[in-house]
């Protein structure tokens, strides 16, 4: 019976206490005396656990019930980061869990210190799947999500003598509280073998494809308990094991140690995320991870369909859209061509059809290096049948498609087909997503554009309608809520407390921004969050940094596009300019970065290796006074985000323009009340936009401006030699100034801006912002000011919540329906 309660019931602390400390007997065979922190948060999470399945069953059998259009968001990454103050937020419990557990005689943060980041991302792209699914199960929508269930998630990063070092990642090492196994719907898939082609008794042509090996994908579900009260969804995660039919029996030929060899194999494909942001095209490994989580997801959706709706087909589009996370997954459109045409003996065409009505494509890079292409003969060897499928689609495409618009034009057709000819022909991921999907986007009015305009600008002109722009966003609940708890606080004071779920009631906040108290008020809590921070700094590099300076803050994986070198030649300047003139006048700045580097990208890792050496030079320069500090935080990830963002002054997005598809970091500071300095790029466009261009400092070329200095011929030397100030900085990374007796060990960077033609225009752009760093020394020197621009930042970026992209996504492309949640 369907009633309007919630369909999680809040306890209270009394009983909230007792569900912890019968955890504590009952689950976890220790008691209240001798219980570790780590046995205290297993207990508490427990006691959380029997209000989050609660909500999960109520979900599920709605959804069956009703039988519910989903969405399935194909991604190989989730950036979950911990779930236990989330989780207690989502349910409106953490402030009972800290009374509860206080009463217990536990600190609430020290519990939450025990659990291991779940670090299934590599960045931007994983967090974002993140908050989609925190917003899509806050909003209502049945939706879930699929994945795969790493072993290993992103290395974590330590220094040695500045230099980045990489040490395995074992989230789950002692087990998973956050988790359920479901063994009843292990799934099988297949890989390498041939494709036989036979003929039926009425003489049609049929594909039998005979695999080499069989797989299992073992499902491990975790609940994605939605903001007060709404739905719980899941977030499904494949484990890749043995099939018990290939390994362990008399078929095996080579036997028992042959079959205990073939496990590690196939345990080999859940192993380990890869850590690059960039394509490992040609690794192996990573087709079949990309293959065995979209053959396993479809299988288990196919499976749920059929419950319902047997053997026909003509409902499957109404019921089921599939969000592909970038191409990672774009092999799901010739796998689900593969089961409909093989398996279900769909005729062609109609199969098509239904392939189009259901996948959808978002693009979250325009870098060439990051467009994901797939040698022909990998395929041909993993995914035979594959090939040949794409083979077809391609043809038809060309035909059907191509050759109609441009009649006998080849060179279109070059450029358009799937396949990449060479020596080594390759299979364009990019471009097999745009002709299997009815909708594609990008993540920011600009990428969206040039997704349009530079990538696939003859795919427009086929199928205008099917492009569109989904800004990104991020969720208030975890990135101002849960992180930022005094700065919450006082907006729930100012603007009421509905702006968790409607993040534009927080343009209220700008009627006090010049209000004195009020500004007391905001700049004191940044003022805490400060020292908070400082203290964690304290404790992670020994280094002491005063939290009355400017925090200025770049967190984001490094890439050359993303420019951490510029705030590096920017500190150095600073620096100089120090050393040149003792007193030099400026408003002391602390200088943090957060970043990991990709194992084998050689310059993001001289680049992390030339900022310690430089940060280990100033902090201990005593003509400094102070006035610069440096700090390079080891292992950033999700928590320590959570940690930075709230204490953050100044926000570094300072990407090439056009390079940053959206930044999704940039959100979270502005909308903790840090000022921008940043390019006119991804989505910092339209922050700027939302909070107006007094309260962000814009430097730089734009997009056009790019393209105009690239396309007349981009000389970085020039700048080199008519900038003394560049000049000087440059050269001095060659000497042995800042590796003592080691000259020429931070030359790489140098190397790369003039040698290497500096591709991500550092030096074009230099003179701009170091301008736009001076503005933000004299708007620090007035406090009413900052706090002003501050605030307005806080006040005016409502817009970048993940419910307005999820409500964006729903009425542009998955066409979804919110469903109640009955409570039984
Ligand atoms: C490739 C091969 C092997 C392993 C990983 C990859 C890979 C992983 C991530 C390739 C590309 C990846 O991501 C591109 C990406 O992260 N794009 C970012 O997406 C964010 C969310 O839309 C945007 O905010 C960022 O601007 C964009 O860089």
């Amino acid at each position: 019976t369907a009633t309007e309660a919630t369909p999680v019931a809040r306890l209270n602390t009394e009983q909230l206490k007792d569900n912890i400390v019968r955890h504590l007997h009952a689950s976890l065979g220790t008691d209240v005396n001798k219980a570790s922190p780590q046995a205290w948060w297993r207990a508490t999470c427990a006691a959380i656990n029997e209000q989050v399945f609660d909500g999960l069953r109520n979900t599920q059998r709605t959804h069956y019930e009703k039988n519910t259009r989903a969405l399935h968001y194909f991604s190989l990454e989730y950036l979950m980061g911990r779930l236990f103050s989330n989780n207690l937020h989502n349910l409106g419990l953490y402030d009972q869990a800290r009374q509860a557990l206080g009463e217990l005689g536990m600190n609430i943060a020290d519990l939450e210190d025990q659990e291991e980041d779940m670090a299934l991302g590599n960045g931007g792209l994983g967090r974002l799947a993140a908050c989609f699914i925190d917003s899509l199960a806050t909003l209502n929508y049945p939706a879930i999500g699929y994945g795969i269930h790493y072993e290993h998630g992103l290395f974590k990063q330590s220094f040695q003598d500045g230099r980045q070092i990489e040490r395995p990642d074992s989230w789950r090492e002692y087990g998973n509280p956050w988790e359920i196994c479901r063994p009843e719907s292990v799934q099988e898939i297949s890989v390498y073998g041939y494709v036989e082609t036979v003929y039926d008794l009425q003489g049609r042509m049929k594909k039998v494809w005979h695999p080499g090996r069989i797989i299992k994908g073992v499902p491990w579900d975790i609940p994605v308990v939605g903001y007060n009260g709404s739905s719980v969804n899941v977030l499904r995660l494949w484990e890749s094991r043995a099939s018990d039919f290939f390994n362990w029996d008399v078929f095996n030929s080579g036997g028992y140690i042959d079959a205990a060899r073939e496990n590690i194999e196939a345990e080999t494909i859940s192993k380990v995320l890869y850590p690059n942001d960039e394509t490992d095209a040609g690794k192996e490994l990573r087709l079949i991870q990309q293959y065995f989580f979209v053959s396993c997801s479809l299988k288990d959706i196919i499976r749920r369909y059929k419950r319902s709706h047997g053997d026909d087909w003509s409902d499957f589009a109404k019921q089921v859209v599939i969000q592909l996370n970038d191409t990672h997954p774009a092999v799901a459109i010739p796998e689900l061509m593969r089961i409909l045409v093989d398996r279900a003996e769909m005729q062609w065409d109609q199969a098509w059809n239904l392939c189009q009505q259901v996948f959808a494509y978002t693009n979250h890079t325009l870098l060439p290096e990051a467009l994901e292409k797939w040698p022909v003969r990998l395929f041909e060897k993993v995914l035979p049948r594959h090939i040949e499928i794409i083979y077809e689609i391609n043809r038809r495409f060309l035909v059907e498609q191509v050759d109609v618009l441009w009649p006998g034009d080849n060179q279109k057709k070059r450029k358009l087909s799937i396949i990449e000819e060479g020596h080594d022909p390759m299979v364009r991921m990019g471009h097999l997503s745009v002709v299997g999907s009815f909708r594609v986007n990008g993540v920011a009015e600009i990428h969206s554009t040039l997704v349009k305009s530079d990538l696939f600008p003859e795919m427009v002109a086929l199928w205008p309608d099917k492009f569109t722009n989904v800004t990104n966003g991020v969720t208030p609940r975890r990135w101002l809520k849960a992180c930022n708890p005094r700065l919450s606080a006082l907006l729930d004071k100012q603007v009421g407390t509905n702006w968790p779920t409607d993040l534009k009631q927080l343009s209220k906040f700008a009627a006090f921004a010049d209000d004195p108290a009020i500004q007391d008020a905001f700049m004191a809590i940044k003022q805490q969050n400060k020292a908070e921070l400082a203290s964690v700094v304290k404790k992670l590099t020994n280094i002491d940094i005063d939290p009355h300076a400017i925090f200025d803050i770049q967190i984001k994986r490094l890439h050359e596009y993303k420019r951490q070198h510029l705030n590096l030649l920017h500190i150095l300047a600073l620096y100089r300019r120090i050393l040149q003139e003792p007193d030099y006048d400026m408003v002391p700045r602390v200088f943090l970065f957060g970043a990991k580097a990709a194992p084998g990208y050689k310059l993001a890792k001289e680049i992390i290796y030339a900022i310690n050496k430089i940060a280990d030079k100033i902090n201990h320069d005593k003509r400094v006074k102070n006035r610069i500090k440096v700090v390079f935080m080891p292992n950033y990830r999700v928590t320590l985000a959570e940690k930075m963002i709230p204490a953050a002054d100044v926000s570094e997005q300072i990407s090439t323009a056009g390079k940053e598809a959206s930044g999704t970091g940039n959100m979270k500071l502005a909308l903790n009340g840090a000022v921008t300095v940043g390019t006119l790029d991804g989505a910092n466009i339209e922050i700027a936009e939302e909070v107006g261009s007094d309260n962000i400092a814009i430097f730089g070329l734009t997009v056009d401006d790019v393209k105009a200095l690239q396309a007349k011929g981009y000389n970085s030397s020039d700048y080199y030699y008519a900038d003394p100030e560049i000049k000087a900085i440059l050269d001095w990374l060659e000497t042995d100034y800042f590796t003592p007796g080691k000259p020429g060990e931070l030359a790489a960077i140098k190397r790369s801006l003039l040698e290497g033609g500096d591709p991500y225009l550092v030096l074009a752009d230099f003179a701009s912002y170091v301008k736009a760093q001076e503005k933000i020394d004299l708007w620090y020197r007035d406090k009413t000011l900052w706090a002003k621009k501050a605030m307005l930042n806080t006040a005016s970026v409502g817009k970048f919540t993940s419910d307005r992209s999820i409500e964006d996504y729903v009425s542009r492309v998955w066409q979804l329906q919110k469903c109640a949640v009955n409570v039984k």
